[in-house]
């Protein structure tokens, strides 16, 4: 239970995030990036998306991918075995990316060029919700295994996200889960959220979902443009 100076602090603890975020953010459009959150529980196959994100699109965008781990480089690993240029943040004890952390990548990593950087938080359906890096988009995978009810028992991570990606829908033949009542779910919560159902496995829908991350790459420079 959670008294009211616990509740105070947590505010003041997120209003310095949301300060460093906006001063993130300010970083990737100076350098006329498009930066993506990318967020799930555990397992739910961020990096098995990624793997066939990086794969299409690196032939057509500058990508680069922030790495977000409790400890260790596996899913870094997996990523430069594909070819991507990776960063990885072990945030120890920590169940999220925060903006200070991104904010020291952005000091010492040279993001000249790139156009899309990827950001795989850490797996958990909570807590990285609440922190803001600066991203321009925020996108949540669910996977058909984890059940269609996530959205109501998890609905800040859903309320406060652009995309909902749908993972591993090779599995529906096998599970409970019902994509039309997860998006009624979710649109109670989030109206205007876009939907994406795919498989890293089989690769459906990803076209649709790479299309969607070109989509915001071209409009950032057609923005510069005009
Ligand atoms: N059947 C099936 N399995 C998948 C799919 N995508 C991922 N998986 C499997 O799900 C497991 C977890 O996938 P990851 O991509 O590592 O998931 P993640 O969200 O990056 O996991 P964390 O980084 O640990 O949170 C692996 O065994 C993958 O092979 C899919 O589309 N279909
Ligand atoms: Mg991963």
């Amino acid at each position: 239970m959670h008294d009211s100076s616990d509740e105070h602090m947590l505010e003041r603890i997120l209003a310095g995030n949301d300060d460093l975020a906006e001063h993130n953010r300010e970083h990737f459009d100076e350098l006329n990036l498009t930066a993506v959150n990318i967020m799930s529980a555990p397992g739910a196959g961020k990096t098995s998306l990624l793997e066939c994100t990086v794969a299409t699109l690196a032939p057509k965008h500058n990508i680069f991918v922030l790495e977000g781990d409790m400890v260790g480089n596996l899913d870094a690993e997996r990523l430069r075995r594909v070819g991507a240029s990776v960063f990885q943040i072990c945030t120890g004890r920590s169940c999220h990316l925060d903006a200070q952390m991104v904010a020291r990548f952005l000091h010492t990593e040279p993001l000249a060029g790139v156009e899309l950087l990827l950001i795989e938080n850490v797996g958990n359906l909570v807590c990285p919700a609440d922190f803001k890096l600066g991203e321009h988009k925020r996108v949540v995978l669910l996977s058909v295994t984890e059940g269609d009810d996530k959205p109501i028992k998890y609905p800040v991570i859903f309320r406060s996200c652009d995309a909902v990606v749908f993972t591993k829908c090779d599995l529906l033949p096998y599970v409970d889960f019902d994509i039309e009542r997860a998006i009624d779910n979710i649109r109670v919560l989030n109206e205007d959220v876009e939907t994406f159902v795919v498989s890293s496995k089989d690769k459906t829908g990803l076209t649709e979902w790479n299309s969607w991350l070109s989509q915001k790459v071209g409009a950032k420079v057609a923005s510069l443009e005009s």
